[in-house]
């Protein structure tokens, strides 16, 4: 129940100091601190600014690009309070990225940290849509175009009438096919995951610190990093490097109570453990984006006492839609679907399939799946129910379970194997820092397992250690599934928000 004249710039700054959390801390970055009472009118100035100096009007599309930081969270409310409709996104992303997403988006103006903005003004050159680039100062000394026309403008902003069902904001999906889609989100949509979500299952509160690695550019970034903090009159710590061992830092730091990163990460945060790290000020911990294995679950567990939540989201449902809870978690599994979402698995005809059976996840709810002019529409979203592209199963206690993204599953001699459970047993190996385990073809058994295997430093890959790998795996999972392949390399190929990229091993 939201009213119908809405405005997620407003309700995310003014509205917190009209509840007079003014002087609590809202965001932290960069060595500096500011208090909901200056982001809101740091934010006004720029609106103003956008409007007045760029002409900036209800509708227009806006990028910003920038790594986390403060800066990049107040340009986004910024341009939100002024009615545009915004497309965070990544430092890492090179011209014919930037111009993907301005061409499919109709951008107009881009906001850019000064640091930056070398890609964008080539991109700018060579697009038919996208005409003005202003600079931002990213750092804490607000000394770029923005800042300087933001600088003496009133604190007080008349913000853009927006409708609860108007668009605020494009998601861009990883691509991780190539070719990227667009998801469109309402101002309401911002609102229904911090009180879905970050209420139902962190129970956030203003005493709350966040930290986490993903980009603000990912909506998995966007909501635990800023609309969930700032919703409950908490904190943000933003890291422009957010590195395990910067994260970690900053946990004990600022004694941080809930971050969300990728499992990669907490296996680092267990190593840190061990060597005396102390994340005892962690309440929360949130696990997306990348499949947990139960082994890490346990760890996690055994050393901390308290869960690693597992959720799955994705961009085209702005967050996370299934999720363990604090007080109901279990390892190797992702939970129950959050309030307002309605979740089944289904076979190619989308029908319901019984308990126990493998079959397509998909959900309906409340904050999408909406494409921007995209004929795929009709592939993925069938009936209003959005078919996400993993396979699932359900047990009789209506917990979820993750088994692979439905082109992860491996056929071999007649077996279904799914790739993330040969992952989790490799790396339960002590040597092994990071798996990807693909289906590659063979005469005899149609498919077979192959495993990616990055081995720690010090560790020999040779022969030896492959049957070694191979043993551990027959001695914890069905001997069927042992990989008959092994490959050591150095890195595994990543999108730029931290999935691994299968089916680039595939290729
Ligand atoms: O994993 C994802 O793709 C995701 C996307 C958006 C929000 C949350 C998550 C985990």
């Amino acid at each position: 129940d939201y009213p119908e004249w809405l405005n997620v710039g407003v309700e995310l700054t003014d509205r917190m100091v009209e509840r007079g959390l003014g002087d609590r801390i809202a965001l932290v970055g960069n060595g500096r601190a500011r208090t909901y009472k200056e982001l809101s009118d740091w934010t006004n100035r720029l609106a103003h600014a956008l409007v007045e100096d760029y002409g900036i009007r209800p509708g227009n599309r806006i990028l910003i690009r920038s790594a986390n930081n403060p800066a990049m969270v107040a340009c986004w409310l910024a341009a939100t309070k002024a009615g545009a409709v915004v497309v965070n996104s990544m430092p890492m992303l090179r011209v014919k990225e930037l111009a993907q997403i301005v061409d499919k988006a109709e951008i107009t103006h881009a906001l850019c940290d000064s640091r930056l903005m070398d890609e964008l003004v080539t991109t700018a050159k060579e697009s038919a849509h996208l005409k003005t680039v202003v600079s931002f100062d990213g750092t804490a000394n607000h000394d770029a175009e923005l800042d300087r026309a933001a600088l003496t403008k009133s604190v007080t902003f008349q913000a853009a009438r927006t409708g609860r069902d108007d668009v605020a904001l494009l998601g861009f999906t990883s691509g991780s096919t190539g070719m990227p889609k667009a998801t469109m989100h309402f101002h309401r949509d911002l609102l229904i995951i911090a009180d879905g979500y970050a209420k139902e299952v962190l129970g956030v509160t203003p005493d709350d610190i966040f930290v986490g690695s993903p980009p603000l550019a990912f909506t998995f970034g966007l909501g635990g990093l800023a609309v969930f903090p700032l919703r409950f009159g908490a904190s943000a710590v933003l890291l422009e490097n957010a590195s395990p061992p910067n994260m970690i830092e900053i946990i004990q730091r600022h004694r941080a109570t809930i971050c969300f990163t990728a499992p990669t990460a907490y296996r680092v945060m267990l190593r840190a453990m061990d060597e005396g790290a102390d994340l005892s000020s962690l309440r929360a911990a949130v696990s997306a984006g990348e499949t947990l294995p139960g082994p890490v679950w346990e760890e996690w567990r055994d050393k901390t006492g308290k869960p690693l939540l597992d959720g799955i989201g994705a961009t085209e449902m702005l967050h996370i839609f299934i999720s363990n809870r604090l007080n109901d978690s279990l390892p190797a599994c992702t939970g129950r679907p959050v309030s307002g979402y309605r979740t089944r698995i289904v076979d190619e005809n989308g029908d319901e399939l019984p308990r126990g059976e493998l079959g397509h996840l998909a959900v309906i709810g409340p904050t999408g799946c909406r494409y921007l002019s995209d004929p795929r529409q009709a592939e993925y979203v069938r009936d209003g129910w959005n078919l996400t592209g993993d396979t699932f199963w359900q047990d009789e206690d209506d917990r979820f379970h993750f088994a692979a993204r439905s082109d992860d599953i491996i056929l071999s001699a007649g077996y279904n194997i799914a790739g993330p459970d040969v992952e989790a047993a490799l790396l339960a190996h002590p040597d092994v820092i990071e798996c990807a385990v693909i289906g590659v073809p063979d005469e005899a058994r149609g498919q077979i397992v192959q495993a990616h295997v990055v081995l720690a430093a010090e560790v020999e890959a040779d022969q030896v250690m492959i049957e070694r790998l191979q043993n551990h795996v027959k001695s914890l999972i069905a001997p069927y599934k042992y990989p008959r392949q092994v490959i050591f390399c150095t890195e595994l190929p990543k999108t730029q928000t931290g999935k691994i990229q299968r089916f680039r091993l595939k290729e």
